[in-house]
């Protein structure tokens, strides 16, 4: 199926967080959003570019997203229409930029996926139709504050916690979140890769606690280091920032460097290669689960339809609306019993509100085709 594109508007969003989001590489008070819609001859595409304002997670910055969509990406893309299966292989010329080819991917799958009635979760092969959450929590002033976010959370139905650490504090979080909160408590951390090779006795001394896993603990380049860090852990190793592909998940299955996968679709090129990834950790036996980049509601929609693959056996960081934003720009992603439905409209099944898009709107620019 091809679809014919008139051009592609860039906007940029203005999104405060409800609390400071706190990582071992940075603090996010507000997001910075790179929205980008694809307009067709009867539809339009929508999706939610992942970068962030600055590149401390990845290379990837949201001004730089833009200019290299506009500059070089956008007018990749074939005059006379294109599948979105086309899309990745039109835009492979360019190295990286992931997440900038990963949005401008899925808002042509969202315009393709609403001219043929399917919904994203029918088109991607959901398995369910709503998916267990998880919060991601950040770093904290002192341990009582954490424990109070940790209390609200749960009390507001999510069923997994994880919580950020960085050298100075892991120990003492992880063992106040246990002793408070008990053995039950689906419990993992996430490093975004603060540590070396050489804390590993420092780590190990976590696996007196139960943990699902530990996420990206070493930096986002050492997939050896990472082998020969799963050896001296009882914790599984998961990894986030190093698997960029489908290519570099089947490296890490094959040299150990992780026995599970956080799937951000933004970070590995976009939704098509995050099902790549999926189906190769599935058939390898290894669990995946859904990331998150602090999203609005359009890269929501997209990311719980994607979580609800049979692969993604383990909760993901898809909280509800409200876990980041007063007002979110579609209707609100609700936990209902610690789950998220998977919308079932056409394409995302879900737009922005155009009142409260406009009034978040920073700057909006049209790349014609
Ligand atoms: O979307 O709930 C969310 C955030 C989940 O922790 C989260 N994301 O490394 O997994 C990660 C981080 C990356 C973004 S931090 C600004
Ligand atoms: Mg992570």
């Amino acid at each position: 199926m091809k679809t014919k594109i008139s051009g592609v508007e860039l906007r940029r969003i203005a999104m405060p967080l409800v609390a400071p989001f706190r990582t071992s590489f940075g603090v996010e008070t507000s997001r910075d959003v790179l929205l980008v819609r694809v307009v067709t001859a009867d539809h339009e595409g929508w999706a939610e570019c992942g970068a962030m304002s600055e590149p401390r997670y990845s290379s990837e910055y949201v001004a730089c997203a833009q200019h290299v969509l506009r500059k070089f990406l956008i007018p990749a893309l074939p005059k006379d229409g294109l599948d979105v299966h086309a899309v990745g292989r039109v835009l492979q010329p360019f190295t990286g930029h992931r997440m900038a080819k990963s949005a401008l991917e899925t808002a042509v799958l969202d315009a393709q996926l609403r001219s043929a009635d399917e919904s994203f979760g029918s088109y991607l092969g959901a398995a369910r139709d709503r998916v267990p959450c998880g919060v991601s929590v950040g770093i904290m002033d002192s341990v009582p504050e954490l424990l109070d976010a940790v209390e609200r959370y749960i009390a507001e139905g999510y069923v997994r916690i994880k919580l950020k650490i960085e050298p100075g504090w892991d120990f003492g979080p992880v063992r106040a979140v246990r002793e408070r909160f008990g053995d039950d408590l689906l419990l993992q951390v996430d490093a975004n890769a603060a540590y070396t090779l050489s804390d590993a006795r420092h780590l190990a001394g976590l696996d007196d606690f139960g943990l699902q896993l530990i996420e990206q603990p070493l930096a986002n380049d050492d997939m050896v280091q990472h082998a020969e860090l799963a050896k001296l852990l009882r914790t599984p190793i998961c990894l986030d920032e190093s698997i960029k592909s489908a290519a570099d998940a089947a490296a890490a299955i094959s040299l150990g460097a992780c026995s599970v996968i956080n799937i951000k679709p933004g970070r590995v090129g976009g939704y098509l290669e995050a099902r790549r990834i999926h189906d190769l950790a599935r058939a390898h036996g290894v669990p995946v689960w859904c990331g998150g980049m602090l999203e609005t509601g359009i890269g929501r929609a997209a990311n719980v339809a994607l979580a609800a693959l049979p692969g993604f056996t383990l909760p993901g960081d898809t909280s509800g609306s409200g876990r980041y934003f007063a007002t979110d720009i579609t209707e609100p992603f609700v936990l209902s019993d610690g789950h998220l439905e998977v919308p079932t409209g056409p394409g995302l099944g879900i737009e922005p509100l155009p009142d409260v898009l406009n009034e978040v709107t920073t700057s909006s620019e049209w790349v014609a085709m």
